[in-house]
């Protein structure tokens, strides 16, 4: 599996964080509720060391609610503060938590006599809803959005209210790209091109996926009702289902492929989070 992500853009991409990061009062992580921990940026916490920092769960409203509130848990027991967004509906209390994050620095200034703008910036991979946020918390457009990645290409610094000031990054952060699979769930919330990969191959890896993750929406949605197939069969089955037949009745499966990945990714399959924390307490997994 081919990912457009280069040592050089790696590198460079790295930089300017660096740079920006030292600019900046405080910093907000975006990742995707449906993919927290393949969604994050592996090297961004050491880059931030000691900077005021939230991990927001983006997205939330795709993704299973309580799967989310583990993913919760399990950051808050590392010592990171988070919380989960929708980030293009309600964005009240991100503005709180930036507040929070920064009320000291304001208090330090405040103490001798300044009111100082304070700087936050917005990071995480492409397509994780940092643009959208931003236009939210400012209350209009003014960041681009785009539903693949790559939207947004200069820094941009967005003024919200008379002390804030907003820093949208392209999506310059890559994501973890350790393994097949998580490359694999990142092509499924477009956080990864969708052209560096094969659609066929990725939409039956997603039918294969959700036989696990969501078989009553493959049986009610897609009709199928042989659970144990994977793979060709289960697209051709899926196409065969929703009626995507060619004159001749030959099935579409370009049109099945095209589908299966777009109505997953506009949450037409229901709440699905791809990946789960690991076991939290071992005395909550057995329910003491
Ligand atoms: N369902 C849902 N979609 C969102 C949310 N936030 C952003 N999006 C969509 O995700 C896509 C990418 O958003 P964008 O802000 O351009 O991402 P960026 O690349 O991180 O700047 C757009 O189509 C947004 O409308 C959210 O909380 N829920
Ligand atoms: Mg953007």
């Amino acid at each position: 599996m081919q990912i457009n992500w280069y040592p050089g853009h790696m590198a460079k991409a790295k930089r300017l964080l660096q740079e920006q990061i030292q600019r900046v009062d405080a910093v907000i992580e975006l990742c995707d509720a449906r993919l927290p921990y393949s969604s994050r940026n592996p090297d961004l916490g050491r880059m931030l060391s000691r900077k005021a920092r939230i991990l927001l769960l983006n997205k939330a409203d795709l993704a299973d609610p309580a799967a989310t509130r583990n993913w919760l848990k399990y950051f808050s027991l590392q010592g990171i503060e988070c919380a989960s967004v929708q980030s293009n509906k309600n964005t009240r209390d991100v503005l709180k938590a930036i507040e929070r994050m920064t009320q000291e620095k304001v208090e330090r200034s405040a103490a001798k006599g300044m009111k100082r703008t304070i700087r936050v910036m917005v990071v995480g991979v492409p397509n994780v809803g940092k643009s959208t946020l931003i236009n939210r918390l400012h209350g209009g457009a003014i960041a681009k959005t785009g539903n693949k990645p790559g939207v947004t290409r200069a820094n941009q610094w967005v003024r919200v209210g008379d002390y804030l000031e907003l820093l949208d990054t392209p999506g310059l952060l890559w994501p973890r790209l350790d393994d097949a699979e998580a490359a694999r769930k990142l092509a499924y919330i477009s956080a990864i091109r969708d052209e560096v990969l094969d659609t066929y191959a990725l939409a039956c890896g997603l039918l294969d996926d959700l036989t696990e993750l969501a078989p009553d929406t493959l049986k009610e949605r897609y009709h199928i009702q042989d659970m144990t197939l994977r793979g060709a069969a289960l697209m051709e089955a899926v196409c065969r289902g929703r009626g995507f037949l060619l004159r001749g009745g030959e099935v579409d499966i370009e049109r099945g492929c095209v589908v299966v990945l777009d109505e997953f990714r506009d949450g037409k399959l229901g709440r699905i989070t791809l990946e789960q924390p690991p076991a939290l307490h071992v005395e909550e997994e057995n329910g003491i």
